[in-house]
This record gives C-alpha cells, structure tokens and sequence, in this order.
C-alpha cells in the first residue's frame, strides 16, 4: 500500500462525539513512550503529524488521522505509569473500553510493547478487553533497534503467553523508527485488513446463520 494523503483530523474527548464515518479505524494502544506517535509519523512518512515524546501519561484524547482519505489511525490515551493516580487510571479504563466495546468501525488493534520490557498488567488487560470483544489485532513490539535479534525471539515468546486466541492475534511484528523494520508488515496488515481477509477467518460455526 502507498500512502498517498495523511492528516490529522481531531482530538475526541468524549466518545459521544466520534466521528460519524463508517471508515475502518486502526487503532494503536500501549504505554505512554512506547512508540505510538513515532509508528504513525513513519507510517505516514511525515515527521511532524503526530506529537513525539508529550508528557507521558497527560494524553487523555483519541486523536484520529484520516489516510488516503480511505481509513483512520486512531491514537488512544497511553497507559500512563504507575505513579497516575487510580482516578485517572479508571478514567482511561472507562473511555478505552468503552471505545473498544462500542466502535463498530474498530478494524484491528495494534497492541504496542516496547521490546525491552516485558508486557505488563495492562497490556494483558488490553488483550483480554479485545479477545472478550472479538476485535482482530497484533502484538507490535517497538524500539526493535536497541535490542539484539535474540532478544527479541524471547520477547515474542514472552508477548505469545498474554495471547489467548491465536486467531484473534494476526501477527507479532517487530518495529523500528530507526531501522524502518516492521513498517511493510503494518502496511500489509491494513492492506490485507481493509480487503477483508479475516473476515471469514477458519471457524465458519456461525456464517451460515439464517
Ligand atoms: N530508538 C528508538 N526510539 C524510539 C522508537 N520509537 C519511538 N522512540 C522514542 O521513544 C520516545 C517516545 O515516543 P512517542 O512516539 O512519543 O511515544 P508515545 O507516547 O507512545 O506516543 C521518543 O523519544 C521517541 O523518539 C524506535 O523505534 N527506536
Ligand atoms: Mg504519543
């Protein structure tokens, strides 16, 4: 996929004034710093769209950018770090459930870990919201330039043990803003995502209902 158009559209603060579009939506979730406006800049090929490096745990908006006039990346709130109070932590809690369980236009989820750490409570949470919800995503692990090729096996395995159903998880990618590695995988997964490759995915049980 080329990307021909990238913009930036709005900030939602408050879900009942999403977008009304019925463009798919791509949505990237992680900790704060884990890498989800630098993905988007590269995806983008533009330095400058999305805000790098804003103080951790402060973004509370969705923010949506419209590609190709054809689809959304949808940015949410960060996790933020330990030390957020619990207040604000329910209120992410809330809105990106909420997000995540209403949004029919939710088209997969990009789980972002940074490679060097192991996923943490809420990356398993984050997990579990969309196996419950049955929401396609993949596990993206971020920053893949300062950790060895070794390293990153181990990581893959240890991100495969908070994953529950394999044909809900459509890919582990390794991701770098430096090497540019995992970028052709992201773009061949919405390509693959928006022409509806998955959508008649291995258990047929219930697609002859009538
Ligand atoms: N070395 C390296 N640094 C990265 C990479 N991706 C992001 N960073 C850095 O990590 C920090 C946080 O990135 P940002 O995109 O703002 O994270 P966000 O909070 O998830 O949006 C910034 O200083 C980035 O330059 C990467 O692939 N490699
Ligand atoms: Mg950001």
């Amino acid at each position: 996929m080329k990307i021909n158009s990238a913009e930036f559209i709005e900030s939602i603060y408050d879900l009942r004034t999403l977008p009304k579009s019925v463009l798919s939506e791509f949505v990237l979730v992680g900790r704060s710093n884990v890498g989800k406006s630098s993905l988007i800049n590269v995806i983008c090929n533009k330095k400058k769209l999305a805000k790098v490096g804003s103080i951790p745990g402060k973004t509370r908006q969705l923010n949506y950018f419209l590609i190709n006039k054809e689809f959304y990346i949808v940015d949410l709130p960060g996790y933020g770090y330990a030390k957020v109070p619990e207040q604000i932590r329910a209120g992410w809690r809330k809105l990106v459930e909420d997000y995540i369980s209403d949004r029919a236009n939710v088209n997969m989820v990009f789980v972002m870990i940074d490679a060097r750490h192991d996923p943490t409570y809420l990356d398993e949470l984050m997990v579990s919201w969309l196996e419950y919800y049955e929401i396609p995503y993949a596990i993206i692990l971020t920053k893949s330039d300062k950790i060895s090729k070794n390293k990153m096996e181990k990581q893959i395995y240890r991100a495969s043990k908070i994953v529950n159903n394999d044909d809900l998880c459509k890919d582990y990618i390794p991701f770098s803003i430096i090497t540019n590695e995992g970028k052709d995988e992201i773009m061949n997964l919405i390509d693959s995502a928006l022409n509806n490759e998955f959508s008649n995915s291995s258990s047929d049980e219930d697609s002859d209902e009538d």
